[in-house]
């Protein structure tokens, strides 16, 4: 291996030479942790040192890195107290996420270190945010992000790779081909030579570098980086570098041939660059020994420090209380002067005057901006707010759900619609796994609103007509928001995006330009979890939300004889129970209408949550009323037989009779 250290002085060799160091003896320390069952998995990064200490090195404290499982140099050259990271491994509170997630699977924004999900690709999206953000605060930082070859067949990490280059997002894209994903040698993940090339078709800067030479690793990467921050562009390396141990630590490395395996243990980066620096008179035997020592005091001292500390005890109201960051909820007042509004004015006029409120809240959505969004609710925003911040994006829910996490650790606010509500299918894992576990995982709030066009009655097929909040209610971590009118929705959209957390926001197609209401002109806020009762009487109480709560208007209508509590429930998440058992308590009858299929919907929950609490006043069984357990069709008359409109009469009756 040639070594060429350019003009670097002999500190910055040294230092670089101890940052590899470190990692390595770490590791050295936990594989023999690991056989007396003290850690509990260990994927090893032997060999790899010089890219994660390189990346790191180059990059300022302030910038973000978005490391993988084998990145401890990364976290060993910011510095992060060894004490922390080991009690991190062991679970324990001094670690970052009290024990509720394991290995590096945690993020700081002390050290500016946002860790992985294990499903590898999303940390390309949420760095695309975390640039975006840097972009649109001028602040020229380089965000750098890893993926091993194997992730980068993922396809978040096209659509990232592509957002970025659209964008002109200043990431510094790291793959480390290490050879192997798991077991299966590249020529089973991918069909090109390297993946640098695959750049060129997003249109993109790629380089490829000894991912085992430490010099130039760092010599490269300080001019990329440099000029990244002068002229922001993402970047691809691909970094050639060999996993020398197991996947993890348990799997072993049978699959690897002996003379691969021969081959790279003679690049080993740190024995080749401690020779170099050897030759350079800049490192003994002593120095060598000394340093050593010194690291593994440090190892052992802050081991210490970690088995000393008492093992987490579980107290169930600390989980339940991490899930959601606090908010406190501030009431703006409604003030008296109203319009008559569509639902969808009111949700567009809503929009706006958050938009003017937040002064750095992001749109991105397809077709959002100077088109206005399919359904016309961004019409006319880019001429007031700019392209900056209303963002069309490539069709790509994934990476643009990853970016709005991205921009939310960068303390950015933003909304994202999605065209229809189907869609976030391709979105989907960002959504359950990222934007909804990060609080409860390492403390860090998704301030994100997913808004959500969603519902059937408009013959439009079983990918345009799902109402699918059913998926998300089940998901802890976020708040499902479903307003039947548009003074609701007006006034609970300017909550959700005012709310720190992950919300997800469903507007009814259908009553889009069915629905209109007197609107108050400004901006207004209506809290979460309550519900509005619309009508009140004693014979039945109706629990109904979305163009359901209409359905259910429209039959007792028709029955003025019908006495019944009316409950329009507004959002799901938080759901208002306190209402809904002081009605059934009143009248002894529940019946609970939903557009969504039967079986794990809403209804289902509510209907359990009555018979729990309300069971001694029951008069009659709680009746759940839903849609057919089938996709959603597409004609008229399938779709009329499908829905559980016009089934709810019939059952309403019945139940009343009961
Ligand atoms: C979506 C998803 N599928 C599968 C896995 C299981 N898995 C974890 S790491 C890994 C191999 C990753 O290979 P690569 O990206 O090359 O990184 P390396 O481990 O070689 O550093 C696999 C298959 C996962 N974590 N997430």
């Amino acid at each position: 291996m040639t070594f060429d250290k350019k003009t670097l002085d002999n500190t910055t060799l040294l230092n670089l030479y101890k940052r590899m160091l470190k990692p390595r003896l770490i590791e050295e320390k936990m594989l023999i942790l690991l056989r007396q069952g003290k850690v509990s998995k260990w994927f090893s990064g032997i060999g790899q040192e010089a890219i994660s200490v390189g990346v790191t090195s180059v990059l300022d404290k302030e910038e973000y890195i978005l490391p993988m499982h084998r990145n401890l140099g990364v976290f060993t050259t910011r510095d992060i107290p060894l004490y922390r990271l080991f009690s991190q491994w062991q679970g324990k509170a001094n670690g970052f996420t009290k024990g509720r997630d394991r290995s590096f699977h945690f993020g700081t924004q002390e050290f500016n270190i946002v860790g992985m999900i294990s499903h590898l690709g999303p940390q390309f999206g949420v760095a695309d945010g975390i640039a975006l953000a840097s972009k649109l605060k001028n602040k020229n930082q380089v965000t750098a992000v890893f993926t091993g070859e194997g992730g980068t067949s993922e396809g978040d990490i096209h659509e990232a790779l592509n957002v970025a280059s659209v964008w002109q997002l200043p990431v510094l894209f790291c793959i480390e081909n290490n050879g192997y994903g798991l077991s299966t040698p590249t020529t089973e993940q991918y069909n090109c030579k390297d993946l640098a090339d695959r750049a060129i078709g997003y249109g993109m800067e790629s380089h490829i570098i000894d991912g085992n030479n430490i010099l130039e690793v760092y010599t490269k990467l300080n001019d990329i980086v440099t000029s990244m921050r002068e002229n922001p562009r993402p970047v691809l390396i691909e970094f050639k570098t060999f996993r020398m141990r197991g996947h993890e630590e348990a799997s072993g490395t049978k699959y690897v041939p002996q003379d691969l395996m021969d081959e790279w243990a003679a690049k080993d980066p740190i024995d080749n660059f401690q020779e170099y620096l050897i030759q350079q008179a800049l490192l003994d035997d002593t120095i060598i020994a000394d340093l050593k020592d010194e690291i593994i005091k440090e190892i052992n001292d802050n081991l210490d420090i970690a088995y000393a500390e008492t093992p987490i005890v579980p107290i169930e109201s600390n989980e339940l209380n991490d899930v959601f960051q606090k908010f406190e909820y501030q009431d703006f007042k409604e003030n008296s002067n109203t319009e008559e509004l569509r639902l969808i004015d009111a949700i567009s006029e809503g929009l706006k005057q958050s938009m003017e409120r937040h002064d750095d809240l992001v749109i991105m959505g397809q077709d959002v901006a100077e088109y206005g969004g399919v359904f016309k609710i961004t019409d006319g925003f880019v001429a007031q707010f700019g392209k900056d911040r209303v963002r069309n994006t490539p069709i790509c829910e994934s990476a643009i759900i990853e970016t709005a996490m991205g921009l939310s650790i960068a303390g950015i606010k933003s909304v994202v619609e999605l065209q229809f509500s189907d869609f976030v299918t391709s979105g989907f894992n960002p959504v359950v796994n990222y934007l909804a576990k990060s609080h409860y995982r390492w403390n860090q709030n998704a301030d994100v609103v997913l808004r959500m066009p969603c519902g059937a009655g408009v013959a439009a097929g079983p990918f345009h007509s799902q109402t699918n909040e059913a998926w998300f209610t089940k998901t802890p971590g976020l708040k499902v928001v479903y307003p039947a009118f548009p003074y609701d929705a007006k006034g609970l959209l300017a909550t959700a995006i005012n709310d720190p957390n992950p919300v997800l926001f469903f507007e009814h197609k259908a009553l889009y330009r069915s629905i209109r209401q007197q609107v108050p002109t400004d901006y207004f806020t209506i809290p979460f979890g309550k519900a509005a009762t619309l009508q009140t009487g004693n014979d039945v109480t109706v629990i109904a939300y979305g163009a359901a709560v209409h359905w259910a208007l429209n039959t007792l209508e028709k029955h003025p004889n019908i006495k019944a509590d009316v409950i329009d429930l507004r959002t799901l998440q938080p759901l208002d129970t306190d209402t809904i058992y002081a009605s059934v308590k009143k009248t002894g009858r529940a019946i609970i209408l939903q557009e969504d299929s039967l079986f794990g919907g809403i209804a289902s929950d509510i209907s359990a949550l009555i018979m729990e609490h309300c069971f001694e006043q029951l008069d009659a069984p709680v009746k759940r009323v839903a849609s057919l357990d089938t996709p959603i069709p597409f004609i008229n008359q399938l779709e009329d037989q499908y829905l559980s409109r016009d089934k709810f009469e019939g059952e309403l009756l019945k139940l009343l009779e009961y």
